[in-house]
């Protein structure tokens, strides 16, 4: 059975269209799309204009229980007569990793069902989970290895995302092999170990239409010949599915980096591993403009994820630079919103060209020739890196891409604005949730009105999971 949505206004991989008659099979799968349509009368129309549904190219589920609960100055920087604070991204992690000891099994697929939830709500249609707490907390192996990303798939089933699956592999404290601190003992495993989890989700994942790739978590978790032997080994089994890794996030990393290798870490990366539009390089906020062009030339997608970037004090990415990439086009970039210090695509695509702005003082920085309208621009640019990055057929309004969209509520805030004004409002000017009203995955309706089925149980049992969390850190 054919589904099929008549919309006035839907935002098409070229631009605005209008009258765009909307169609997709049992699997999920767009059939049709066509401008300029007269739509027979009994089909349904849309009331708001119609946006791709944007997929988020980086999660750590748990964290969502953690956001905004270390938002106040520890004790090392609050000493009499220090004015500059001594909190930086090393303190906020080990205060993370200590919620990551403790967490449940049961608390994960908590967590994560009410954050996809929210995630559907604020216009994310997919998530790629770069997922690392593999064991239990005494630091051994689950009577199932892969139960926790089992959990995740179950939460995604749950809400009714799509998602794609990243096993990351952790196996260091530091560059040259430094071991890994005890606080670290839930992440690590061998190659083998982190393939066999991998192989283990792909059954399930692709019975629910979900993806897995690999993630090496980052050059200091991971040395050359670990990080080699799993992208070998990983490209042997599947040639084509994602692999994600963090780098150059934090200056530190970068001086670390350059005292053990004599190069910056991008640099080393595309020295030393064959990166190309698999790869989904997650921060790269550090970077050479030589780096940045060699990443774009690639085909490699950055991962931006600018609320936490803000949030853990990481710097500014200079989008500027790599959207003009080389003579191959621009640089691919998507957004994720990592730590969940906001869960929320237009409020990490505003941040992003604020971000910009700040930098240059320039207004309208992130707009291109053919959408000069902001919004338009960093919605369609974002859909496509973050489509590359999950290694799914995710590309926005268009036969073959799954029918992923949400419509934008025409009747509240945003009635009596054209499209492009409409999306503009949404991106810049903080309608928050009440301008996402209704939201397909796969052609199924997730969202209805801004309501999702189960919200009201799934943030009961998220509450729940963070209290048990909190009384044991
Ligand atoms: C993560 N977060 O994997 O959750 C990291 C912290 C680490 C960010 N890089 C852990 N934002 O870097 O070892
Ligand atoms: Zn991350």
């Amino acid at each position: 059975m054919k589904s099929s949505l008549f919309a006035p206004y839907a935002l098409l991989p070229s631009g605005w269209a209008s009258n765009v008659l909307i169609v997709w099979d049992e699997a999920g799968t767009l059939t049709y799309v066509t401008p300029d349509a007269t739509p027979a009368s009994d089909i349904r129309r849309a009331t708001g204009a119609i946006v791709p549904g944007m997929p988020n190219l980086h999660s750590h589920a748990f964290q969502r229980a953690f956001a905004g609960l270390s938002e106040y100055r520890s004790a090392a920087g609050s000493g009499p007569g220090s004015s500059e604070s001594a909190d930086s991204f090393w303190t906020w992690r080990d205060l993370m990793y200590r919620f990551a000891l403790a967490l449940t099994p049961d608390q994960l697929e908590d967590i994560a069902t009410h954050l996809y939830i929210e995630m559907l709500q604020a216009g994310y249609t997919s998530v790629c989970e770069f997922h690392y707490v593999h064991r239990d907390p005494a630091g051994q192996a689950y009577a199932d290895p892969a139960e926790m990303s089992m959990r995740l798939l179950a939460a995604a089933r749950r809400a009714g995302i799509g998602i794609t699956l990243l096993p990351v592999l952790y196996q260091g404290a530091g560059f040259d092999q430094q071991p890994p601190r005890a606080d670290q003992r839930r992440f690590t495993n061998s190659v083998d170990q982190l393939l066999t989890i991998a192989e283990r989700l792909r059954a399930p994942a692709l019975a629910q239409g979900a993806s897995v790739g690999v993630a090496p978590h980052s050059l200091r978790a991971v040395g050359p010949a670990a990080l080699l032997e799993l992208v070998t080994a990983w490209t042997a089994i599947d040639a084509t599915a994602p692999i994600h890794i963090h780098i150059a996030e934090q200056v530190q990393e970068v001086h670390d980096c350059i005292a053990w290798s004599g190069q910056r870490p991008v640099q080393w990366l595309l020295d030393h591993t064959p990166v190309d539009a698999r790869w989904c390089l997650v921060h790269a906020t550090h970077m050479t403009a030589d780096e940045a062009n060699a990443v774009a030339a690639t085909g490699a997608t950055v991962g931006l994820c600018p609320s936490t970037e803000a949030n853990l004090g990481d710097g500014v990415f200079d989008a500027v630079v790599y959207a003009q990439g080389t003579g191959k086009g621009p640089g691919a970039w998507g957004i994720g919103s990592d730590s969940h210090a906001s869960v929320s695509a237009a409020e990490e695509l505003r941040l992003l060209e604020y971000t910009q702005r700040l930098a240059r003082q320039r207004r309208n920085v992130l707009a291109s020739a053919t959408h000069r309208q902001v919004a338009d621009h960093l919605w369609l640019a974002a859909l496509q890196g973050g489509t590359r990055a999950s290694g799914r057929s995710l590309g926005g309004l268009q036969v073959g891409e799954q029918a992923d969209f949400v419509m934008l509520d025409g009747a509240g805030s945003l009635a009596g604005l054209s499209p492009s004004q409409a999306l503009a409002s949404h991106v810049f000017a903080s309608h928050g949730r009440n301008a996402v009203r209704d939201v397909w995955v796969a052609g199924r309706q997730a969202v209805q009105g801004g309501e999702h089925a189960l919200q009201g149980n799934a943030c009961e049992r998220f509450v729940a999971a963070r209290a048990q969390l909190l009384s044991h850190v």
